[in-house]
């Protein structure tokens, strides 16, 4: 078979002082941080549907990038280049997991039997090349928010004949994550949400979202998916609200509707910031409830209200993102790389740039995050700025062995308390610079 990206070798690394644009600067996949080696840290995963499926399309024009990959798109024939392109591309690039939606694999058939058939079809021929390369499936998902009978949602529609629609492309999803390997299946519930409450109604959908989602718990079981179940939340865009608004609201949902036992998060880093929080806050939301699963790592544009999906840069970010992942004790799943090139990068060069840049975006965040933990003076001091709650009066609260009287005769007794101490913010944004710059 020929290559298609002949213009680019395997990519190495080449350390910081190389200008090579097709090499990595930070990514050394063997260095080994805090016991273990970067890549074991960093389980970076390709985008099906970015990477390989789209073009450059936007609401004022058609596409600038030729994902043709030599072959005419619709058919099968380009279904499988796009196979052919894709495992060429992680293993250049030292990938080793890939993510994807069902419609991303094959073009999508008026019937859904044909469709299926198509999927049957190139999950084999995706499972040679996985057999070929080792790279492994990071997690699967249904596309149901693209196809017009998803205009309402899919679990939230108001029609039952398209809530089966969904089932049936749940269904196959969840065959094809467990037939590829696939270690989670995600929900981003991306038109689960209203325009209007002049015609919703909320609560008969939010149920109609979560028996949804159990059926696809105990099918997934049924099968042998062992894997986690993610909620991906994100709070608008494509609808003006989506249900699954932040990490908190979708954690709230999932154990309202005994679903959290299944289920974990996949926060993105741009969807985070969309709902008003930063990436970290996300990640720590998660992360405290047990539920931080996996990644979707790209980052947004202050100055722009929505989902760009850019590749990460900011280093100051991906550090804080993988202090919440260090200090998690790493995640179960991985780092997709939900992130597309802007339209004017539009060659083949501009894709391995745009993963070079992700991952070493991702590498330096690593370094940087184990020397903010090694460095200790954070740790240090959110230690000691909880201490009252060690002894006396602190230790009977937090040991549910206080009543309000008690705290309030306390309280009386002091008169006046000290001030809670200094928070200090400006000298630990501080020494977060000096570990960044030093
Ligand atoms: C959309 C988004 C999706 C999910 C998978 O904003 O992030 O691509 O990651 O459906
Ligand atoms: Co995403």
């Amino acid at each position: 078979m020929s290559e298609i990206f002949e213009s680019v070798g395997k990519i190495q690394y080449e350390g910081a002082d190389s200008k090579n644009a097709l090499a990595f600067h930070y990514y050394d996949p063997e260095r080994m941080i805090m016991g273990k080696p970067m890549k074991e840290h960093l389980p970076f995963a390709m985008a099906w549907w970015h990477n390989l499926c789209a073009t450059g399309v936007d609401m004022f024009g058609r596409g600038s990038a030729d994902k043709s990959f030599g072959a005419k798109e619709g058919t099968m024939e380009h279904a499988k280049a796009k196979v052919d392109a894709g495992f060429e591309f992680m293993e250049k690039l030292g990938i080793e997991y890939f993510c994807f939606h069902d419609v991303d694999l094959v073009p999508e058939a008026d019937d859904i039997k044909e469709t299926n058939r198509r999927l049957d079809e190139i999950s084999d021929y995706m499972l040679e090349k996985m057999k070929e390369t080792n790279i492994k499936c990071l997690w699967g998902t249904a596309n149901m928010f693209g196809n017009p009978r998803f205009m309402n949602g899919a679990g939230s529609t108001n029609s039952a004949d398209v809530y089966c629609f969904a089932a049936a492309q749940i269904k196959k999803a969840l065959d094809l994550t467990v037939k590829l390997g696939g270690k989670g299946y995600v929900f981003w519930g991306g038109r689960e949400g209203y325009e209007t409450l002049l015609n919703t109604d909320v609560k008969f959908e939010q149920e109609n979202i979560a028996r949804l989602m159990r059926m696809a718990v105990a099918y997934g079981r049924s099968i042998g998916f062992t894997g986690d179940f993610y909620i991906e939340p994100k709070p608008k865009e494509p609808m003006k609200h989506q249900y699954d608004f932040d990490a908190a609201t979708a954690i709230g949902f999932l154990r309202q509707y005994g679903l959290d036992k299944d289920f974990k998060m996949n926060i993105e880093a741009n969807h985070a910031t969309l709902a008003g929080h930063t990436f970290q806050h996300d990640l720590r939301i998660s992360a405290i409830n047990g539920m931080l699963g996996s990644i979707d790592a790209n980052q947004g544009d202050s100055l722009l209200g929505w989902d760009t999906d850019e590749f990460p840069f900011n280093v100051y970010e991906s550090t804080m993102c993988m202090y919440e992942v260090l200090k998690n004790g790493g995640i179960t799943g991985g780092f997709n790389f939900d992130a597309k090139t802007r339209r004017p990068s539009y060659t083949k060069e501009d894709m391995f740039a745009g993963y070079i840049l992700g991952m070493d975006t991702f590498a330096l965040g690593l370094i940087k995050a184990a020397e903010l933990i090694e460095d200790g003076r954070i740790d240090d001091f959110i230690r000691e700025r909880y201490l009252s709650y060690q002894s006396g009066i602190g230790a009977k609260i937090i040991s549910d062995s206080t009543s309000l009287e008690e705290l309030s005769a306390y309280a009386e007794r002091l008169g006046a308390p000290d001030l809670p101490g200094s928070g200090r913010q400006e000298y630990f944004e501080g020494v977060v610079n000096q570990i960044l710059f030093h």
